[in-house]
């Protein structure tokens, strides 16, 4: 029998499988970071030792956080280039766009590997690749040449057939495979696109499903490179890249979804979650206050085309703020050049700069208890920056349509081809810096030592009973279902600063959901555990959601169900993660009870001081085990141990 396409990449970089623990170990032959997390990936690979990466090509964009309001962000941004020319790795200056925009404009080849250091990597899937978002630690040890481990993924086969209707775009096909399939619908699974309906989908239309897979929660997503593919590079000027990739005919896949691309009808997800989704046609009655379009999930030239198609000759609502961000410095010539731009002007919108900008909450916060529209991916609670805000995903085609009626509407019956006529894509690689791995890395005041964290048996108020090894600590927060990293450890203007001084950035733990936590720890000063429900830590691959409640004490976490990279980062930062459903009634109050942990290699044992206890099989690998005994993966490698 026949492979598909995710099963031929993988195989072809495949260094080993562990049946046992169902770990694949995959060569990367590329790795990403973008500034936010890049700043304490590249701490984490100088700390190695190595002199220089090993990757084919790697890549260092800056993207996140271009805001600049103090030097904080600019010391970072010089720290990142001269640790890329020191190193061997590109570096993309802020201005040049998004990490995934322009990794697929210049960088994705496809049959092979990514690795980057941001949840939405898999829109190199668009390309053909198997692209995997990690924490920076992970992105590390790719660069210095380690092999990644994944659970070995099932691989499930998207048959498309038909094509979209006018008005309806890729953005909606992933929203309704959402609302399919929920926020943990992915999570341990590669979602594989084939079928008719492949070829009437474009590279940025594809990598628009591919990004928000990670909504899914899922290890990443791939389309076959075909003739769209070499088409895309052509334009590229990268013809030399193509290389056809699909599945052999007679492959089959573990799971398996059909639908009819003709039958998808614009759909919105609605406050707070990707998944939460309703169509359009059910929310016309909704005031609109803000419209954005951008981020890495829908700010390609075609996508800004369409929404300049609707648009043209228009105003945009009185009442209504449209911001617009393009993806890149080729999206924005492409739209200078032939009247998009001024087509936005006419219309009344607001130009930003070519980045993640308001996705990650860097500005144009909405007002009080906003409905604001996003063409994102992410519209998780507070993350725009405004607590009280509604945001919705939409598509490009919907959010220029309710930019002009004020109210949600569908952009189903109106003409999107104003812009369609053949435009020449620049290739300009004048923010791109190629390293010559000369000079030093300058470090600015802002950017902080790692800390160290303790063996796990060395840590405070160790306990030990048998063979079975463990502490007693404090119960920090009791929380619920899809906690977000964002929930964790939130972004935005005040806190993005401090990506690289996590002595500060701990400040910001919990903040805005749990503002006592951060008191309550240093309060406390002993060990601390969280409690929470199923896929704890969804999101953002920012492994500042692990350091820093580490830095801040919390030494495991009781979730029902943990995000795949979240559990990964806790994991490489020497947190227990204790997959367990306890009753309501377990312990006390949060931070009013100390319950206490032990473990053996077979079992882990929960006690309260009340004496319910709970015993549960230790799920970790022995490589996971071994982690969070030596205190994370930085021990480990400084004992002289290797990833895997
Ligand atoms: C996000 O979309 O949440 C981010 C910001 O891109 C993150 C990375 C980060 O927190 O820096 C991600 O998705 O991994
Ligand atoms: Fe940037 Fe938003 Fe994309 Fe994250 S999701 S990489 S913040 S544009």
């Amino acid at each position: 029998m026949g492979k598909n396409l995710a099963n031929k990449i993988l195989d072809a970089h495949l260094v080993s499988y562990d049946a046992k623990s169902n770990l694949m170990r995959i060569r990367m032959d590329c790795t990403l970071t973008q500034d936010a997390t890049g700043t304490l990936a590249y701490l984490e690979f100088m700390r190695m030792g190595a002199d220089k990466v090993r990757t084919d090509l790697s890549v260092s964009y800056v993207d996140h956080n271009t805001l600049q309001n103090g030097f904080m962000n600019a010391d970072d941004h010089r720290f990142l280039q001269t640790v890329a020319n020191k190193y061997g790795i590109v570096f993309s200056k802020p201005g040049n766009g998004i990490c995934h925009q322009v990794n697929l404009e210049r960088f994705a080849v496809p049959g092979k590997t990514l690795i980057g250091s941001d949840s939405h990597t898999p829109t190199g899937g668009g390309m053909g690749m198997i692209a995997i978002g990690a924490g920076g630690l992970d992105v590390a040890c790719a660069m210095a040449g380690m092999p990644y481990a994944i659970v070995k993924p099932k691989i499930v086969g998207v048959q498309l057939k038909g094509r979209l209707k006018s008005g309806v775009s890729a953005k909606d096909v992933i929203i309704h495979l959402l609302r399919l399939l929920t926020v943990k619908g992915g999570v341990n699974k590669i979602m594989e696109y084939y079928g008719e309906g492949v070829a009437s989908l474009s590279v940025p239309e594809r990598a628009t499903i591919c990004n928000m897979g990670a909504e899914l929660g899922a290890t990443t997503s791939v389309f076959p490179s075909d003739e769209r593919t070499r088409e895309f590079l052509a334009l590229q000027g990268r013809q030399n890249d193509f290389k056809p990739f699909e599945r052999d005919a007679d492959s089959t896949y573990d799971e398996d979804i059909i639908f009819d691309l003709s039958e998808v009808v614009p759909l919105a997800s609605c406050p707070h979650s990707p998944d939460n989704v309703k169509p359009v046609s059910e929310l016309s009655d909704l005031k609109v206050d803000q419209v954005l379009i951008g981020s890495c999930t829908n700010s390609s030239y075609s996508d800004l085309a369409k929404a300049a198609s609707i648009l043209r000759g228009k105003k945009v609502h009185k009442d209504v703020s449209l911001g617009i961000a393009p993806g890149s410095l080729q999206v924005l010539k492409m739209i200078t050049d032939n009247g998009i731009l001024r087509t936005f002007l006419d219309a009344g919108a607001r130009i930003l700069e070519t980045a993640c900008g308001p996705c990650i909450g860097m500005g144009q916060s909405p007002k009080t208890n906003a409905v604001s529209l996003r063409t994102f991916n992410r519209n998780f609670h507070a993350r725009s920056g405004t607590v009280s805000a509604n945001v919705y995903l939409v598509s490009p085609e919907t959010a220029a349509a309710s930019a002009l009626a004020g109210h949600v509407a569908s952009a189903e019956g109106l003409d999107l081809t104003a812009f369609d006529k053949a435009v020449s894509y620049p290739i300009d690689s004048s923010l791109l810096i190629f390293p010559d791995c000369t000079g030093e890395v300058e470090m600015g005041p802002n950017i902080k030592p790692l800390p160290d964290f303790d063996e796990f048996e060395n840590g405070p108020a160790a306990i030990s009973d048998g063979d079975m090894r463990g502490f007693s600590a404090k119960v920090m927060a009791r929380l619920g279902d899809n906690i977000t990293t964002d929930d964790i450890m939130p972004a935005g203007a005040d806190v993005l600063p401090y990506r690289s001084n996590i002595d500060k950035i701990s400040e910001f733990v919990f903040c805005k959901r749990l503002p006592d936590f951060v008191g309550h720890c240093k309060e406390w000063g002993g060990n601390g555990v969280i409690i929470a429900g199923s896929n704890y830590g969804q999101g953002s691959s920012r492994e500042h959601a692990a350091i820093a409640p580490r830095y801040l004490g919390i030494r495991a976490v009781i979730a029902v169900s943990f995000a795949r990279i979240h559990r990964k980062n806790l994991i490489n930062f020497g947190i227990l993660p204790i997959e367990c459903k306890l009753p309501d009634d377990f312990s006390a109050e949060a931070s009013a009870d100390t319950i206490s942990i032990m473990l053996n290699r077979e079992k882990i044992r929960i006690c309260a001081s009340n004496g319910k206890h709970a015993e549960v099989a230790n799920n970790l690998t022995d490589e996971e085990y071994e982690l969070v005994m030596c205190g994370g993966l930085l021990n480990k490698i400084r004992k002289g141990g290797a990833n895997g």
